[in-house]
């Protein structure tokens, strides 16, 4: 055949619309109704990670009208550049974006956008020059959270010399931002509180485990674990009890999250303060994605509604009744 007739074959099958995009996987008929959602999650690095994608699968079933296509980016940004790349030639119908940082979106948003995809972004936030190249947000308040474990170490350990260990989570998360800006402001706010570690352990509890070890090794003395996640706080607990320390007891322990576990651990005295961060963002995209079904336009940035837990405040029935 001719070397010049495929593409101009290629090309006037696209016109025609005898043949769907290049790299479209062919649809299941039972499937040719629902709404494609292509979603890029951060990865599966946390309790509060499941529960995210957990509730967006709820939520994007194909009972309730939806395809969802999960992509795991193992905490790596260009993988999320990939997969979005891969959404936008299956022609999805919709792309949930759950960044890993804050910034480097520009570029593939603005392919997304030329290709007339809505962007919906959950949990962390992102950066972008263009507040077009997103449809609308639906995450937490990180700086709140922040601000909230302080309120609660100003009440609770009130001007007594601390010696804070502080486990950060991804550097350039929104989480990790907002968490430590809120750890910041108590530090410069009371001199009496002193940071004697800060180190990432990316949210995984193994890295917080590491960490925990590490400065246990080094015999800095602490009385406080700032830890942005539950993860992070599992594995801080168990190099605390295998260096013979009771957490709760020789140690303050602070995390971000509320997830069941750590609200268990709660009970049993060893978590002081959990922060909630609430990761059930499944109900509000699918409402989302119905309002502009429905040709309306959704709240650009919705917040979601959070508290925090301690033993003065935690019971059983809290526990068992909660979604995560
Ligand atoms: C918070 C979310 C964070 C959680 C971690 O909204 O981005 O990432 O706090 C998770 O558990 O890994």
């Amino acid at each position: 055949m001719n070397k010049l007739l495929l593409p101009v074959l290629l090309i006037l099958c696209l016109v025609l619309g005898g043949c769907s995009a290049p790299n479209a996987p062919a649809v299941p008929e039972a499937e040719a109704d629902l709404i494609v959602v292509g979603f890029s999650q951060v990865g599966a690095e946390s309790d509060w990670r499941n529960a995210n994608t957990l509730s967006m699968q709820t939520a994007l079933s194909a009972e309730n009208g939806y395809r969802l296509i999960l992509d795991d980016a193992q905490q790596k940004m260009e993988k999320q550049v990939t997969a979005i790349r891969n959404f936008i030639n299956q022609g999805v119908d919709y792309i949930v974006l759950a960044p890993t940082t804050e910034r480097g979106w520009e570029t593939v948003l603005s392919e997304a956008k030329a290709a007339g995809i809505p962007v919906i972004i959950v949990d962390r936030m992102i950066e972008v020059s263009d507040a077009e190249l997103f449809t609308c947000w639906i995450g937490s308040d990180f700086r709140r959270e922040g601000d909230t474990a302080v309120r609660w170490m100003e009440q609770h350990l009130g001007d007594t010399p601390l010696e804070i260990v502080h486990l950060q989570g991804n550097i350039g998360s929104s989480a990790q931002i907002g968490r430590t800006e809120g750890l910041d402001a108590g530090l410069d706010a009371h001199r009496s509180w002193n940071l004697v570690f800060r180190d990432s352990g990316d949210f995984t509890q193994a890295k917080g485990q590491e960490l925990m070890e590490a400065v246990l090794a080094e015999g800095t003395p602490f009385n406080v674990i700032f830890s942005e996640n539950d993860n992070m706080a599992y594995g801080a607990i168990d190099a605390l009890k295998a260096a013979g320390l009771q957490p709760g007891k020789d140690v303050t322990l602070i995390s971000f999250d509320s997830s069941r576990t750590a609200l268990g651990l709660i009970l049993e005295g060893e978590i002081s303060l959990d922060v909630e961060c609430n990761p059930l963002h499944g109900p509000r995209v699918r409402a989302v994605i119905e309002q502009l079904e429905r040709g309306e336009t959704p709240l650009k940035y919705t917040y979601v509604e959070e508290t925090f837990f301690d033993a003065d405040t935690l019971t059983e029935e809290t526990i068992s009744g909660r979604g995560y």
